[in-house]
């Protein structure tokens, strides 16, 4: 295979929370193998639950970093054990869990570069960090650090105005500033930090590997209109940190051949290439092959909103994001806390316990549910930051109950008014072409997908998102080859996505800012 040859297979590699997986695809970009090393119960040494450990404060959420580097070893081998055949890759790429960072001691650096293929990636590495457990995005301690970066740049909106988002306490920035406070010694024996995306590409590449736009957009420290990293920011969270940073790149950035230990070890080619990772997220993105206008709705634990924007409006609430696979646009993540429980509730309290009584009263009801509005959280929302049940009838006058049916519609409408009103206010615009695509466990129910459909007013498609991440980053390994950002990521694929039609919109006239107006009205002060 030579350099130019780009029949054989891609490689795409997820460093998520709970395990390493690596998923390999033929050069139609049709899945061909997955293999995966899961953390608790296949390396159950690290006593780690989901993938984390959670210090007795609840808030200190860490992963071994060394557990990682094992992981791959593992992973490596068993894809080798089925056979595969690695000399067939023309290029590998990545994504890991956002926000969590890696520690790189000094000297770290000559030792991934001379790695010795009869040896594991785990002896040689397992040594290099001057943490050893890594900060990841579960954590939530780092909220003194948050109030001190907004402060230090002008306020909440000015962070988001630079950076995509308010501070966050998972946001990288927060947890290097509460390292550089709290383990000094241990951050000036620091030569590197990677986040886990960059981590892992730095393994396969032998060498540091540069963090990409779009993971970078979650450290709260990018500044996404330059697209380096914001100088107040660094300055404000920890000394010398743009030296420790490395210089981001576009995520289809190629970053040059496979280190040598994997052609040695493993019989990769010495042509392949490694293509720069990103975080999981923005790797769905890419894996749902989302276009412009288009939008992502998780139906799951929680509920979650992936878009594509081409114009940005920063905001408190969600998180901006540079777009992975095109850096002149963004994407923006939203997430709300109360999806499927709250559904379940209400399923058990007007339907009987039963989703086809709750699907029954969906049918049995008109859309817009004859100007009946209702907010319903359970637990403390994330957006907006509120609690409790609120009903509204058509002249907004607060009341107690609906009809049992109409209760049903008001949750599931409510539910989707609030992501479309959301999306809006973060720059989303629908056009003719939108499309919904739904996924998660709530997305079994055609009659829930029609309420979607109706209130985007777009058509909602159903697909198989088990693996987005993973094959998004077979998908972008393939376009890093072929050009990167000068290829248009459509463009790679020979084959139409499997999506599936689940609903057509129905007219209907839902007044967003109306229930914009009403969501306002149960913020407390
Ligand atoms: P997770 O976020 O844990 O990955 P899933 O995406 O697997 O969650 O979604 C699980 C949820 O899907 C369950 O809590 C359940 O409420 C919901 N669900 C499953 N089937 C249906 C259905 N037919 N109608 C509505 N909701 C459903
Ligand atoms: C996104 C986030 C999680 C992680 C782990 O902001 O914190 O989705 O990326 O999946």
């Amino acid at each position: 295979m030579d350099e130019t040859d780009v029949s054989g297979t891609y490689l795409g590699f997820d460093f998520s929370t709970q395990q390493v997986k690596i998923l390999a695809t033929d050069h139609n970009l049709q899945m061909m193998k997955e293999v995966s090393v899961h953390f608790d119960s296949e390396l159950p040494q690290y006593n780690t639950k989901g993938g984390a450990i959670m210090q007795n404060d609840r808030i200190t959420v860490t992963a071994p970093t060394e557990m990682w580097v094992q992981a791959l070893d593992l992973a490596l081998d068993k894809m080798k054990q089925s056979g595969f055949d690695f000399s067939t890759v023309v290029a590998v790429s990545g994504t890991g869990q956002q926000h969590g960072s890696v520690y790189w001691k000094n000297g770290s650096h000559a030792i991934l570069r001379r790695l010795d293929a009869k040896m594991t990636l785990h002896e040689q590495v397992k040594h290099c960090f001057s943490i050893k457990d890594s900060p990841i995005w579960m954590d939530s301690s780092t909220y003194a650090e948050c109030r001190y970066l907004e402060k230090c740049v002008g306020g909440a909106q000015q962070l988001a105005d630079i950076t995509g988002s308010r501070a966050y306490e998972r946001f990288t920035a927060n947890q290097i500033r509460k390292v550089f406070c709290r383990q000094r010694e241990a951050y000036e024996k620091t030569e590197r930090i990677s986040l886990v995306s960059s981590f892992a590409a730095s393994m396969l590449l032998g060498d540091y590997a540069p963090i990409d736009y779009s993971d970078g957009s979650g450290m709260n420290l990018l500044n996404l209109k330059l697209k380096t990293w914001d100088k107040t920011c660094l300055l404000s969270v920890a000394d010398n940190l743009e030296e420790k940073l490395g210089i981001p790149v576009p995520s289809s950035t190629d970053l040059g051949y496979i280190s040598s230990y994997f052609c040695q070890r493993y019989g990769f080619n010495s042509n392949c290439k490694v293509i720069a990772f990103t975080g999981d997220n923005p790797a769905s993105l890419a894996g749902c092959r989302l276009q412009k206008g288009d939008i992502v709705v998780s139906l799951g634990t929680s509920d979650t909103l992936i878009l594509w924007l081409d114009e940005p409006h920063p905001s408190t609430e969600g998180h901006i994001f540079i777009n992975p696979i095109d850096d002149d646009a963004f994407m923006a993540l939203l997430c709300f806390k109360n999806g499927s429980l709250t559904r379940e509730r209400f399923r058990d309290k007007y339907a009987g316990g039963s989703w086809e009584n709750f699907s029954k009263a969906l049918q049995m009801t008109k859309p817009t549910n004859n100007g009946n509005i209702g907010i319903y959280f359970d637990v403390q929302e994330i957006i907006p930051e509120s609690v409790g049940d609120h009903r509204f009838d058509g002249k907004d006058k607060k009341v107690v109950e609906f009809s049992n049916d109409e209760e049903i519609r008001s949750l599931v409408e409510g539910q989707f008014m609030a992501k479309r009103f959301h999306a809006e206010q973060l720059g989303h615009k629908l056009t003719p072409q939108s499309r919904v695509l739904a996924t998660g466990g709530a997305s079994a129910n055609p009659e829930i997908l029609q309420v979607l459909s109706d209130v985007f007013q777009a058509p909602v498609y159903t697909l198989d998102t088990s693996n987005s991440a993973c094959l998004g980053c077979a998908y972008r390994a393939n376009h890093g080859v072929m050009g990167g950002h000068k290829t248009a990521f459509a463009d790679i694929f020979r084959q139409p996505p499997n999506y599936k039609l689940a609903a057509k919109p129905r007219p209907a006239d839902y007044d967003i800012k109306r229930y914009g107006r009403l969501e306002n009205a149960i913020i407390p002060l």
